[in-house]
């Protein structure tokens, strides 16, 4: 069967599919052919005031933690609203934008995902998970009970769309959608974080079908990320990590 690359990691066998007009139809273009170019808009900084920017959200971005003691405060949806539309601000491919949010805060359903979690969670520590990953996750002091799950005041669940379907029905191809959503999730921790809220980057194993149904989102989109957001508990912890120098990370060639 001849296979064609839809883009993306080839690495990734969700990024390769079976040629999809082989199938169904496939909408011609989603965006129309004589779609207009605009001028770029651009305010140009000196590069003494990049630098100090640069400086500045490097500092915002490194006083970032993964909470997992999160407080009952309540948080105005209309700052969870601005977060989510600015992960929609990302890069995609063709101008996909792979994204479904679901935003949770009701209690009864917080406390439905928490049982659905916990009840995975317990066997993926008991079962699924090999000896040295549970020893590796020792030091940060994981376990299969979630409590931020029903104490955080919101659960935001991001779903990446492997394709979706036009107005008419026809199936839409959506190129690169792995590292769509995930640069959308990059924007959605720094907005979460420069609102001044908390979240946990979780990514319950085993999960997806069960949440994706309680959601009735469609079977072609796949959760990737269950971040509770909200404030850190008055008596927070977190461990005590320390982040790579920049000369770990980056090797140059000018
Ligand atoms: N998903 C599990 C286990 C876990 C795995 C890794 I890798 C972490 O960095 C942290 C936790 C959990 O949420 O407990």
């Amino acid at each position: 069967v001849r296979q064609q690359n839809s883009g993306g990691d080839s690495e990734d066998s969700e990024d390769f599919a079976l040629n999809p007009e082989d199938v169904e139809p496939v909408a011609s273009s989603a965006l129309p052919v004589d779609l207009p170019h605009v001028p770029y808009e651009f305010t140009r900084l000196p590069p003494e005031e990049s630098l100090k920017r640069a400086e500045e959200f490097y500092q915002l971005m490194n006083s970032r933690r993964t909470l997992r003691f999160f407080s009952d405060e309540p948080v105005p949806v209309e700052i969870l609203h601005k977060i989510i539309h600015t992960a929609g601000t990302s890069p995609s491919g063709a101008h996909t934008e792979p994204w479904t949010f679901v935003l949770v805060s009701e209690k009864d359903l917080k406390q439905k995902i928490r049982d659905i979690v916990e009840e995975e969670e317990r066997i993926n520590y008991e079962r699924r998970m090999s000896k040295q990953w549970t020893t590796d996750l020792k030091p940060l002091r994981t376990c299969w009970v979630k409590e931020y799950l029903t104490v955080a005041p919101y659960l935001l669940l991001v779903f990446k769309q492997q394709y979706s379907y036009t107005d008419d029905g026809k199936k839409k191809l959506h190129y690169y959608h792995d590292v769509s959503i995930n640069l959308a999730s990059g924007i959605l921790l720094s907005a979460i974080h420069y609102a001044g809220l908390v979240t946990l980057t979780s990514t319950p194993l085993n999960c997806g079908p069960a949440l994706r149904a309680m959601f009735n989102r469609p079977s072609y989109e796949k959760l990737t990320l269950l971040l509770p957001i909200g404030y850190p508990a008055k008596d927070a912890t977190v461990p005590d990590l320390k982040r790579k120098p920049l000369s770990d990370i980056l090797i140059e060639f000018h």
